[in-house]
């Protein structure tokens, strides 16, 4: 792995934000491609920050603490990852779902599909499936991106389908899925119309989900 690389993965696992504030700067300006910073460096860092919290080496402070180091470090990073004056295609709500406080996926697929020129409304995290309903009733929202980080909140993925075909709103929104535990299976199970594993395929879902719903 290239050192900077290197420094970054170890600074988020430290904790250290400011350290990955400078050394994501300092990686851009040498060139390093913005995609291997992140998925070699910040990436890599949370599933080893997953893995020593399973191990009971990380407890959920320093899990947080690692947290804030990554979204110090996407902030860096966004300009990079997001490309200027793209065209919008559509409106995209997304969410963490109802029980789960987990947003740095979430905040990385939004941040891809403004990338990619949709305009993105962020309802955040422990969204009620009630609040869904409420923004999909109001019109105009093509997908409802929904985002889930726990096996005990997944359940909350499907009360929000569920609630908007009890508010009778179903057909007005293509809904997609994704997070850690999410399966393509899953997503068929619960009705959703697509699944996406990470950031740059959900953007290649919605892409193809809104030009079906245009027909
Ligand atoms: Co939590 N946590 N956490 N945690 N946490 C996990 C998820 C866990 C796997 C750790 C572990 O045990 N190995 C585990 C879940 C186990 C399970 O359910 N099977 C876990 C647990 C148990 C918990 C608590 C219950 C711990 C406790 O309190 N005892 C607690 C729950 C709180 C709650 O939500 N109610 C908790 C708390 C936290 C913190 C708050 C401390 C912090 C989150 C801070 C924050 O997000 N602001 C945290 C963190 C940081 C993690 C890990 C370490 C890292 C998550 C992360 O940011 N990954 C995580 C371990 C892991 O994931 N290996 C863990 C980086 C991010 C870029 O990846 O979010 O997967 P990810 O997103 C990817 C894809 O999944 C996908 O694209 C993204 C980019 O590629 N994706 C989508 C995500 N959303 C998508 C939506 C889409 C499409 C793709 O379409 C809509």
């Amino acid at each position: 792995m290239e050192p900077l690389v290197n420094e970054i993965f170890s600074n988020i696992l430290d904790g250290q934000h400011k350290v990955v504030e400078a050394k994501v700067q300092e990686a851009l300006d040498s060139g390093i491609d913005p995609k291997v910073i992140l998925d070699e460096g910040m990436i890599a860092a949370m599933a080893e920050v997953g893995r020593l919290f399973e191990a009971g080496e990380y407890f959920v402070l320093e899990m947080l603490i690692a947290a804030r180091a990554m979204k110090a470090g996407l902030a860096i990073l966004k300009p990079h990852l997001v490309q200027a004056n793209v065209k919008s295609t559509g409106k995209v709500v997304i969410g963490t779902i109802q029980g789960d406080l987990h947003d740095i996926g979430k905040n990385l697929v939004g941040m891809m599909l403004e990338g990619a020129g949709f305009e993105i409304l962020d309802l955040g995290t422990d969204v009620a499936p009630e609040k869904f309903v409420v923004v999909i009733q109001s019109g105009g929202v093509d997908i409802l991106a929904l985002s889930a980080l726990l096996t005990t909140t997944m359940p909350n993925m499907k009360a929000t389908i569920d609630a908007l075909k009890e508010a009778g709103v179903r057909e007005r929104t293509k809904v997609m899925i994704g997070g850690a535990p999410i399966t393509e299976n899953y997503a068929r199970q619960i009705g959703a119309d697509g699944y996406a594993p990470d950031a740059s395929r959900a953007v290649a879902l919605v892409k193809s989900l809104s030009a079906a719903s245009r027909g």
